[in-house]
């Protein structure tokens, strides 16, 4: 095989987390447990490739049941160990096929210092943004974020990246938007159904930024988005629930789609604020109703947010 060139397989993990085709964690060291939620069936490491002096930030979830192939699990493919039988009650440890054993891993390389305090387990706190709040302290920080935290989301709008799993464009400059499976689904069961619009305008940064002319854009979105949902999963809006993050994480907006059934974490008060309720407030209330409330929210207490706000609050 050629020494140089696109094709040339990577030689070390590093060099194969950046081209994200990594076999194996074979030369990864674990440096801290970031977080580890035994419920959820989560944990976040923080890492290092051997001989490297960035850091990786490695998410592994461990993967629900697939009701659509039970067989497999419950017939030949459960191995089973005797644990302990009690009347009309028995327990067995069981090893289950590959296929219903694996996890999901997501790998963050290389990872800043703001993806490390995101994931580490930390005490969580509420703050009480008022309209005053929005303008002198989070509008100056949301400017001084490097617009590389931006990247993967113009790659997606620019077709760079994420194009096999494009479900639906409207690609309207000002109405227009994309919708692909979110990062942290893997499509595989359509009651975790998890997808992601991002507006193809670039001016609009978060629910703050919003104003009557957005309306038709959040409309659009939502009707769009939906019938999109519908035709390629066969999932009704009655079966959705539709929202924005406050705050985002990725300040460039953008609307959640989620399964109703699906509890998914950043679903709960003090973070998720319906589509619906975006709409309404902002008919009902005017178009300045996100400019002139005060918003509640939950932050983590390494988040950067929380240094310049928690002091005013
Ligand atoms: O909290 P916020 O509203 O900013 O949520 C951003 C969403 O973008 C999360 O649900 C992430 O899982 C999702 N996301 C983040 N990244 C880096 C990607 C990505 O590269 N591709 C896709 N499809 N979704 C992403």
């Amino acid at each position: 095989m050629a020494e140089t060139g696109v094709d040339v397989l990577p030689k070390t993990g590093a060099e194969a987390a950046k081209q994200g085709t990594l076999a194996s964690f074979k030369d990864f060291v674990v440096v801290e447990v970031l977080n580890d939620d035994p419920q959820a069936k989560f944990i976040a490491l923080l890492g290092r490739f051997e001989g490297r002096d960035d850091v990786a930030v490695l998410l592994l979830n461990r993967k629900p049941f697939n009701k659509d192939s039970l067989s497999s699990l419950v017939g030949e493919g459960l191995q089973l160990q005797h644990d302990f039988v009690n009347d009309i009650y028995s327990k067995y440890v069981g090893r289950p096929p590959p296929e219903h054993s694996t996890v999901t891993v997501d790998l963050i390389y290389p990872a800043t210092e703001k993806h490390v305090k995101k994931y580490r387990q930390q005490r969580r706190c509420m703050v009480k943004e008022t309209p005053e709040m929005y303008e002198s302290i989070v509008l100056p920080y949301i400017q001084s974020i490097p617009p590389a935290a931006l990247q993967w989301v113009y790659n997606v709008l620019e077709k760079k990246k994420e194009v096999e799993r494009l479900i639906f464009e409207d690609s309207d400059p000002q109405l227009g938007f994309m919708l692909h499976p979110d990062l942290k689904w893997d499509q595989q069961q359509v009651d975790q159904l998890y997808c992601l619009a991002i507006v193809h305008r670039r001016d609009v940064a978060c629910l703050r930024a919003l104003d009557l002319t957005h309306l038709e854009l959040l409309e659009n979105i939502r009707d769009k988005g939906c019938q999109a949902i519908q035709d390629k999963y066969g999932v009704p809006a009655t079966s959705l629930r539709v929202f924005v993050h406050y705050p985002p994480s990725y300040w460039h907006f953008h609307v959640h789609f989620v399964h109703a059934a699906f509890a998914a974490p950043g679903t709960a008060a003090g973070k998720a604020i319906l589509l619906d309720d975006v709409i309404d407030n902002m008919k009902n209330f005017g178009g300045d109703y996100w400019r002139k409330r005060t918003l509640t929210y939950q932050l983590g207490e390494a988040d950067d947010m929380w240094k310049l706000l928690g002091a005013a609050t």
